[in-house]
């Protein structure tokens, strides 16, 4: 068997493909039928005259995502979606699909939602999940090849990490009740600890309120954590970062950005140096735009789209009021209302991609911030266990997946990033 991304080397031979019926249509002696085998699609031409009678009713009974077996000749053409076409010999059909929900027409977003399971099928989910696959890949070769090893934390936990407000509970045995993670940086500073440089990578849970484009309840994370990096390290890593997803996207992913319509001249700007900006700064340019708000508030979605219209690529804000911020930041030396943290803010009214800090490793400072949270300090002694043997300064951060699968497709909206989302109203398929 031959997959249809590999017809480049098979020009002028005859091929078996298998797959399923994407579209068709018909003149007379001729029938078109377009088929999509997961790696690609390619349009696969009976003619009355090369094939048996019966053949050519068979081909007749195919309808949209019926799956069939094709044999043919295979010819190049520039015209055709590939670049190739298939001259039929001989066709098998494999199973016929009765009236398939998706049709070329356009259908609501809660009807797709619906059937998911099927709209995946669809030539933009497939480019989608093409380059949620190829992003991972480029994370996972990013941090493979610099010296860090992978971390993985646990998703069940006894405690938050990011807030109170948006953790999921569930009933844990005889212990009571435990929590699915929220992040798993906790864990990933006791490995930074053991291993100089690590990241976590896997699914978080946020049990968020909110109904925006930005928010799922479940998504993906990674997040480095490296001891001996201070803020600047902790930025100076994340820029390279990025850099490296986007360039590696627009090289490997050409086709699946074109089939998207994505204008990727905003995405070749991408290049390092970022701007870096304080928070204090970000203000000053609302308030320059006549944006209201108010120094000492956390930005909102609206207020970093405002922001990062200033700039033609992602811009870092540092030094936040410490007071919106998490209890294991490490207040600025300079001026402790701050917060050692940074937030990357994607172009294009993408929000915040990444959120991160130099953590607090001070254990005096921690035990305080523990107290002032109101968090279970029972729950932390392991953490503060980090502080009392050999602190070390140390800062990280965490990436949010579908925020930058959705930001390099140009989505508008996070549902569309990961095959099956889990939003407020929704928890199926
Ligand atoms: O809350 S964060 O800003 N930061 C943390 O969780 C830190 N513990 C990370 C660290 O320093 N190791 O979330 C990080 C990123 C954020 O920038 C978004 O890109 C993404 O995680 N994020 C989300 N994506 C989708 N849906 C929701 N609800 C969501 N919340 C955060």
């Amino acid at each position: 068997m031959v997959y249809i991304k590999d017809l480049a080397k098979h020009v002028g031979n005859e091929v078996t493909l298998k797959g399923w019926l994407y579209n068709k249509r018909s003149s007379g002696k001729l029938q078109f039928l377009v088929l999509r085998d997961g790696t690609g699609i390619v349009q696969c031409v009976v003619f009355k005259g090369n094939v048996s009678e019966e053949l050519f009713e068979e081909a007749k009974r195919l309808t949209q995502e019926s799956s069939f077996e094709v044999t043919g000749i295979v010819k190049k053409d520039e015209r055709q979606v590939g670049g190739h076409e298939l001259d039929v010999k001989d066709l098998k059909i494999i199973s016929i699909a009765n009236d398939y929900p998706i049709t070329p027409k356009e259908h609501g977003i809660e009807f797709l939602m619906d059937h998911r399971h099927l709209w995946v099928r669809s030539r933009k989910q497939w480019a989608i999940m093409r380059i949620r696959h190829r992003i991972v890949k480029a994370i996972r070769d990013f941090y493979d090849s610099r010296g860090f090893t992978l971390f993985d934390p646990p998703i069940i936990t006894p405690n938050a990490v990011e807030g109170t407000s948006t953790l999921f509970e569930t009933p844990y045995f005889d212990l009571g009740k435990a929590y699915l993670t929220q992040s798993g940086q906790l864990y990933a500073e006791a490995g930074a600890m053991a291993l100089g440089k690590v990241y976590t990578f896997g699914p978080t849970f946020r049990a968020e309120k909110s109904k925006t484009r930005r928010h799922l309840t479940e998504f993906w994370m990674v997040e480095p954590e490296m001891a001996f990096y201070d803020l600047n390290d902790d930025m100076d890593l994340a820029e390279e970062f990025i850099e490296y997803i986007v360039q590696t996207i627009l090289e490997e992913r050409k086709e699946e950005l074109e089939i998207l319509e994505r204008d990727t001249s905003n995405l070749e700007r991408v290049k390092r140096p970022f701007p870096r900006i304080s928070y204090t700064e970000a203000v000053e340019i609302l308030k320059k735009k006549n944006h209201e708000f108010e120094w000492g508030n956390d930005l909102g979605g609206a207020d970093e789209t405002v922001i990062s219209e200033e700039f033609d690529r992602p811009v870092m804000i540092h030094r936040y009021p410490a007071a919106v911020k998490a209890f294991y930041m490490k207040r600025d030396p300079e001026n402790p209302e701050l917060a050692l943290a940074v937030d990357v803010i994607a172009p294009e009214g993408y929000g915040e991609i990444i959120g991160g800090s130099q953590r607090e490793d001070d254990l005096d400072e921690l035990l305080k911030r523990i107290k002032e949270h109101d968090l279970p300090q029972e729950f932390f002694e392991w953490y503060l266990d980090l502080r009392k043997y050999g602190s070390v300064p140390h800062s990280g951060f965490g990436l949010g997946l579908e925020r930058t699968v959705s930001w390099i497709c140009g989505l508008d909206h996070l549902r569309e990033a990961i095959p099956f989302p889990r939003m407020i109203y929704r928890n199926t398929p």
